[in-house]
């Protein structure tokens, strides 16, 4: 080969592979490609050949989609799928939609599964042993077939499998934080994904791949805008646009949900008044409901801000939340939708604790909210912080269904430049005990309405998703994206077997890379606690953009400055929330009560969260607290620098591309590390007076020069 066409070939190579566009994360976990294992993929590829889907909708065309793509990319081979079953391998479908299905003796396990659920297993069709993956509903169909994918995905053997799915959620939503001019709040990955000037008529193909998405992971509804609601987005010309996405997304089994903003018929109806009990009022949320559903006739409902952080609400006119909500319940009710009334209110005036408010003020409204309301509640009592307790509302509402809200995106966890699995987070709230009803009481068992219950159950996550090509910002923002949608499906799930799947999914199913990314996944959220807010310490972020650490914040209103929360002072640090401090404590059930209320149990995780301890108080590690707080911020920054050392040793097993993205955010994670440690340490020893350790590489800039570092534009405000 001459020079030149070693040149040419070599272009022509760079082009092929930059034109697949595949390794640059726009796939996620869908990312089918070759099975790695080659025996396998031969076996499948038997298994696998002919398969029959059936049914006539827009549902079972979405799975003959998928499953043509996946079978395709996974197997590296075209299959036979057709709509009539004629002696295939496989077939999927409904006894509604397939003869074969309802002359099987399986409908009473269907109808156990319900119309998400499904089952995949074989049975004997037409004298034939063949491969079923069978549901009461089409939906329960596409989920089960994503199912078989990850399958596949994952490289599972298929012969004797038998699995019977249903979720244990009703609800299962994201909630898009998004504005209508495209900013997203606590947004990190780029402008919103809406386009709201082109929608309706022009369908931007990344709905469709957002759908296939989140039908995957099994979620159900999604909330396009943010809960700092704009009421524009209720008026015609949104809801027009909104029915362009809506039509994308309901062959995936995806609601469409608003934010209502309480003033609306003030704002957009002309009214003088939002007074729930007034008629024009509620016949004016009646009229607008009747008007959603004449568009978008599967509309979810609506999820509502109110009286909290400046927006408007039932108390503007000295009504309850419940009687705010149940307005706009009654206006829904009629067409099946449901309310989400979120918990996350605090008062203006800053009476008390701010962790005490939201129980005090829906605790006594536990038996007034109508059948189709949920209360949305936080994960913890103050605001997504690295680490909290579970919020003393999971277990105290027997009456109401009580809707969990976890933060996807990462304000205040590194936003999308660390690495931070948040499985292990979800994960320890979802495990927590309340003892509402004695041990076992767990807050999984709150939230799918087990525990009191109840029909509906659900949970939102405020959702990580921008336009960036990559969906989430950093890569492994996707995962956190994945674990929630399936934690949604199912609680139980654990952050390891999530973590798992995720990897073989995204990456490969290469046992050398799984050993050590998933050990540095499951790490990862302990690693951010320790360099952020170890030891029960929150709140210690920047002013308003909550980036970087700012311990020092003591502007604005007392409960939105850091030193409101740590306390720190000559003697000590930490809030004291104790019976004999702010008696946060005595809102959670006896047992949990008492646990964090005595300085000896008390786990250490959560010390600063509930006591104000002396800056040499002796702990578990022999340490003292001061001595403790270097020891967990050194460690932090520490096991960053681990991590890169980590993602180094598996260069060579995933696309460069990938690799190399991840690499260079570690860097910028390792260097905040040391900020948020630094910064931390420098501002706390003012009080303790106390030396770092000698033993610690000690900071090589002053408080002074942290105190003065001035962002002007960090994403997400
Ligand atoms: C806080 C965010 C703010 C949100 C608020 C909320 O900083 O942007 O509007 O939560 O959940 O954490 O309403």
């Amino acid at each position: 080969m001459s020079k030149l066409n070693v040149l040419f070939f070599l272009l022509l190579l760079l082009m092929t592979s930059t034109a697949s566009g595949a390794e640059d994360g726009y796939d996620l976990w869908l990312r089918y490609v070759p099975v790695e294992n080659v025996q396998l993929r031969e076996k499948y590829q038997q298994q696998l050949q002919n398969v029959a889907i059936s049914g006539h909708s827009e549902t079972t065309a979405a799975i003959a989609e998928e499953l043509q793509r996946g079978l395709k990319g996974l197997l590296n081979k075209d299959c036979n799928i057709q709509s009539e079953y004629t002696n295939q391998q496989v077939l999927i479908g409904t006894p509604g939609n397939s003869p074969e299905i309802a002359a099987l003796n399986i409908q009473g396990q269907l109808n156990e599964l319900g119309n998400e659920g499904y089952l995949i297993t074989h049975q004997i069709v037409k004298g034939k042993a063949i491969l079923l993956v069978a549901s009461t509903g089409e939906i329960g169909t596409l989920y089960g077939t994503f199912h078989l994918l990850r399958l596949l995905q994952t490289q599972q053997p298929l012969a004797g499998i038998y699995i019977a799915e249903r979720p244990k959620t009703t609800h299962r939503l994201l909630n898009h934080w998004d504005n209508l001019d495209r900013t997203v709040e606590r947004g990190y990955a780029g402008f919103s994904i809406w386009d709201w000037h082109k929608l309706p008529d022009y369908i931007d193909p990344r709905y469709k791949d957002y759908a296939r998405a989140n039908a995957s992971i099994g979620i159900n509804g999604t909330v396009v805008s943010n809960v700092n609601a704009n009421a524009l987005i209720l008026t015609p010309h949104y809801l027009n646009k909104l029915n362009g996405l809506a039509n994308v997304f309901r062959p995936y089994g995806i609601k469409i949900y608003l934010t209502a903003r309480f003033s609306a018929p003030i704002e957009i109806g002309g009214l003088p008044t939002a007074d729930p009990l007034n008629e024009e009022v509620q016949q004016w949320w009646k009229n607008k409901a009747n008007e959603i559903y004449a568009i978008i006739p599967d509309f979810g409902g609506f999820l509502v801000k109110a009286n909290s952080e400046g927006q408007p609400g039932p108390q503007d006119y000295k009504r309850t939340h419940a009687e705010g909500a149940n307005m706009l319940a009654r206006a829904l009710a009629p067409h099946g939708g449901v309310v989400m009334w979120r918990a996350f209110v605090y008062s203006h005036e800053v009476p008390v604790d701010r962790a005490l408010q939201a129980y005090n003020e829906f605790k006594p409204l536990d038996e007034d909210f109508d059948d189709n309301v949920f209360v949305q509640v936080k994960n913890g009592p103050i605001d997504f912080q690295p680490r909290e307790p579970f919020h003393p509302l999971f277990g105290a509402m027997e009456q109401t269904p009580i809707m969990m809200e976890f933060q996807i995106t990462q304000e205040y966890l590194g936003c999308a430049t660390h690495l931070v699995y948040l499985a292990p987070l979800f994960k320890e709230v979802l495990d927590a005990d309340t003892y509402a009803k004695g041990k076992g009481s767990t807050v999984a068992k709150v939230i799918d309405g087990s525990l009191h219950q109840h029909t509906l159950s659900g949970m939102a996550g405020v959702s990580n998703i921008g336009n960036d090509r990559n969906w989430t910002g950093h890569p492994f923002g996707q995962a956190n994206w994945y674990a929630y949608g399936r934690l949604a499906w199912n609680p139980e799930f654990t952050a390891e077997a999530l973590a798992d799947e995720w990897i073989r999914m995204t990456y490969t199913n290469n046992p050398a890379f799984i050993e050590v990314v998933k050990p540095m996944m499951l790490q990862s959220r302990e690693t951010a606690v320790n360099y952020m807010t170890p030891l029960g310490l929150h709140h210690q972020m920047a002013w308003d953009h909550h980036w970087g650490p700012g311990p020092w914040v003591n502007i604005g209103r007392p409960d939105w400055t850091s030193k409101y929360y740590h306390r720190a002072d000559s003697l000590g640090i930490g809030f004291d929330r104790t019976t004999s401090g702010s008696n946060a404590v005595s809102q959670y059930f006896p047992e949990v009560r008492d646990h964090f209320n005595n300085l000896e149990t008390c786990p250490e995780e959560f010390l600063l969260w509930f006591h104000h301890v002396p800056w040499n108080h002796p702990m578990k590690s022999g340490n003292t607290l001061w001595g403790e707080m270097c020891e967990k911020y050194y460690s932090g920054a520490a096991q960053v620098k681990t991590m890169q050392k980590d993602w180094d040793s598996v260069k060579d097993l995933i696309d460069p591309q990938q690799y190399d993205h991840v690499r260079q955010l570690l860097k910028i994670q390792a260097n905040e590390a040391i900020w948020w440690r630094n910064a931390l340490l420098l501002y706390f020893q003012q009080y303790s007076r106390l030396p770092i350790p000698s033993t610690f590489e000690q900071p090589d800039k002053t408080l002074e020069y942290y105190m003065n570092l001035k962002f002007h534009f960090v994403p997400g405000i």
